[in-house]
């Protein structure tokens, strides 16, 4: 089981999509076990995309991403990093396959709507980052018809 860092931008809980983002994981058959509404500070923003640090749009993301409530989200399951960047779907909203979240509701490269981790690496820096306070796991019953 992996568990993964996944976050409501800005402009997704702007645009009401948050209970929609929140069903395509978990009718998926993942596992919640971490959510929270919160406005991020400068230096949790800075710190979770310091690897774009350098990049042209890194200032821009920050101010974004820090621009008022996001909801910060973690997700477990069988392979649920690569799963969730499924349901998530390509950077570009424009470009991101129907059915993708990004794609269904998307039409922009910085506004697009989420976020998930990129690897087993990002995802325990993240969720470390984001959920100091601990994850709330639990056992569902349905998982025992969710896997084989
Ligand atoms: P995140 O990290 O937000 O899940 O997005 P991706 O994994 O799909 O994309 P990314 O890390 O390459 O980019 C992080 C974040 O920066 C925005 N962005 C990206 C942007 O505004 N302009 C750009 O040219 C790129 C490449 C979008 C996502």
């Amino acid at each position: 089981m992996q568990t993964t860092y996944v976050m409501v931008k800005p402009d997704g809980v702007q645009r009401g999509l948050v209970g929609e983002i929140i069903n395509r994981f978990e009718r998926k058959g993942l596992r919640l076990v971490g959510l929270k509404s919160i406005i991020p500070s400068l230096e949790l923003v800075e710190t979770h995309y310091a690897v774009h640090k350098e990049r042209p749009f890194y200032s821009g993301l920050v101010e974004f991403v820090t621009s008022g409530p996001v909801v910060a989200m973690a997700w477990k399951g069988v392979d649920a990093i690569s799963v969730c960047r499924n349901i998530i779907g390509a950077t570009n909203g424009r470009e991101a396959d129907m059915g993708t979240i990004r794609g269904d509701f998307g039409m922009d490269m910085g506004y697009n709507l989420i976020h998930g981790s990129d690897g087993e690496d990002t995802a325990e820096f993240e969720l470390g980052l984001w959920f100091p306070e601990g994850l709330n796991d639990w056992i569902p019953n349905r998982e025992t018809w969710v896997y084989e």
